[in-house]
């Protein structure tokens, strides 16, 4: 393989050959030649097969751009990159916005001027996108101009980020007027199928953040794996959701996984629930990506949901509750689609379609990768045994620089963190993330599972357990819950929801101490901070 990086920084930095995961590649689809750049095959081909006349991206506000509006909109910006803002393949672009048409053109123009995207959470603050331009080196910044004030606070402690631009932005300095006075036209840099093409930096539920490694030739596995085996979507489906294109959930979800099948998405700014319902409404779209949280506010409005097309519901970031699988199915008719992922592996490797689905299971292996649940030592464990999970693939953990390597990859097999349990149907069952086991006089409670149980309790409006230090037991179950308007936090409600917890799971389940709270901490990619949850908050 030729690697198209002038500027070697990724390739220097990836982690040594002995700490990588094993990548396999025996799926029919994932052998990739030795040059693949993923603009190439997601965009530029459509076009070149007769197709740039589909449908490819919708905002609110009347905005339709087909394939070959954004293949031109991506030339442009690509010629904008390389000849104004002397970009040379391997640099480090920042890319900031809420998901809009813009933010999606500006990410393909890095695609295929060989640059390396680092996408960044909208709400994040200058002293965060800091320590990430830091870490990536970042050179170049394309940025949506309504947010423009936290990149500036950012630039004035960033002396090699020289390079930047605005979009979304009228005036004569803005990307769009340096885009009008370019061509059309771009040909992609041939990068190697193993040249990076975007650092992933994890949204942490705790400590520094991680940049993960991501080759051209991941994005295109990830598109080979889930979409076709779990979601099989069609070319006239409408992608909607709620996850940032930052976040590799939204990436693949909301922009990739789309174009990989010569459909359209629905890019929204915002997506609450609130704005997710009318969208849906508005565009008539058909697959809806977001999380636990926002299906259970969602599901109020089952009786408007049932009137649109809406067919493919995914749910992905945390663990489904039961509770919220039943809902959603009574609610609006469809069987949601769970299936985790993780930002190291790029997208979901373990799930089940609406067929297959079995309450408080997350599903089995994606075709394409193994997973298995093994002890301290790498061993397997027997079927129905807790234990961690450790998964393979054609993706997998490559951390830029970063010591935490070893902690995720063993043997060649990435540990995501979470404990598992594999039932005698290959159907692994989620247990907690590995921190969030509750030990508690000598019992092993997970939290998602109390958690689970509260919610089914109509007074709920969300929850999260954790364990708090306890002299008598080592540790006792607390839960911090929400109530819905109306629900009165007093000892009687305590008692209440005490009860039933007793009699949905095991009696020593149950929390022990109840607090009432007004809303619950959470990351960006609207995780639960259970960590958050054991200091005052
Ligand atoms: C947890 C789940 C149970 C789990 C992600 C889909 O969430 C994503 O990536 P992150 O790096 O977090 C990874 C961790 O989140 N998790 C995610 N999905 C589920 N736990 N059931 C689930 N369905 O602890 C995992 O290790 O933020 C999800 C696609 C791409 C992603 N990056």
């Amino acid at each position: 393989m030729a690697s198209a990086h002038i500027d070697t920084f990724a390739r220097d930095r990836l982690p040594p050959p002995e700490q990588q995961p094993a990548f396999i590649f025996t799926l029919p689809g994932l052998q990739f030649p030795p040059q693949l750049n993923c603009a190439t095959e997601l965009l530029d081909r459509r076009i070149a097969e007769g197709q740039g006349d589909r449908l490819c991206i919708q905002a609110p506000g009347g905005l339709r751009w087909t394939y070959a509006d954004l293949q031109e909109k991506a030339n442009r910006i690509a010629n904008v990159l390389v000849q104004d803002m002397g970009l040379v393949p391997g640099n480090r672009v920042l890319l900031r916005a809420p998901n809009n048409p813009m933010l999606a053109a500006c990410w393909f123009a890095v695609m295929k001027a060989g640059g390396i995207a680092v996408a960044t959470m909208p709400l994040l603050r200058a002293k965060e996108l800091k320590g990430i331009v830091a870490k990536g080196e970042v050179t170049h910044a394309l940025c949506d101009a309504a947010l423009a004030d936290e990149l500036q606070a950012t630039l004035a402690e960033c002396p090699q980020l020289t390079q930047v631009r605005y979009f979304n932005d009228a005036g004569p300095g803005g990307l769009e007027a340096a885009m009008a006075l370019k061509s059309p036209q771009f040909t992609n840099v041939d990068t190697a199928a193993d040249d990076t093409c975007l650092l992933a930096f994890t949204s942490g539920t705790t400590g520094i953040p991680k940049a993960t490694m991501h080759f051209h030739r991941d994005v295109m596995a990830a598109c080979v794996c889930w979409p076709p085996h779990v979601l099989r979507p069609t070319e006239s489906d409408i992608f909607i959701g709620s996850p940032p294109l930052a976040f590799t959930f939204g990436l693949g979800g909301l922009l990739l996984f789309p174009m990989s099948v010569g459909a359209s998405t629905v890019l929204l700014e915002k997506a609450g629930p609130p704005q997710l319902l009318d969208g849906i409404k508005d565009f008539g779209a058909t697959v809806l990506f977001t999380a636990p949280t926002s299906y259970r506010t969602l599901a109020a409005r089952g009786i408007d949901l049932r009137r649109t097309p809406l067919r493919k519901c995914v749910s992905a970031g945390e663990a489904l509750p039961a509770s919220t699988r039943t809902l959603w199915r009574e609610a609006t008719g469809i069987e949601l689609i769970d299936g985790i992922g993780a930002t190291e592996l790029l997208h979901i490797f373990i799930s089940a379609d609406e067929v297959h689905a079995r309450p408080g299971a997350t599903g089995t292996v994606v075709p394409g990768y193994r997973a298995k649940v093994v002890d301290d030592d790498m061993n397997e464990v027997p079927v129905g045994t807790v234990g961690k999970l450790a998964v393979q693939g054609p993706t997998g953990c490559r951390y830029l620089a970063d010591e935490r390597q070893k902690g995720y990859v063993r043997d060649g097999w990435n540990l995501t963190g979470d404990a598992y349990l594999m039932d005698a149907d290959g159907y692994f069952h989620y247990q907690a993330r590995t921190d969030d086991m509750i030990i508690s006089a000598g019992y092993n409670i997970a939290a998602p599972e109390v958690e689970d149980a509260l919610m089914g309790h109509p007074a709920v409006a969300e929850v999260g357990v954790t364990g708090v230090p306890d002299d008598e037991r080592g540790q006792i179950v607390k839960a911090f819950v929400v109530l819905r308007p109306g629900q009165v936090a007093n000892d009687a409600m305590v008692r209440t929801l005490q009860d039933f917890v007793k009699q949905t799971v095991a009696p020593y389940k149950y929390p022990r101490a109840v607090e009432f709270v007004e809303k619950l901490p959470r990351t960006q990619t609207g995780k639960l901070q259970r960590f958050k949850l054991r200091e005052p908050f």
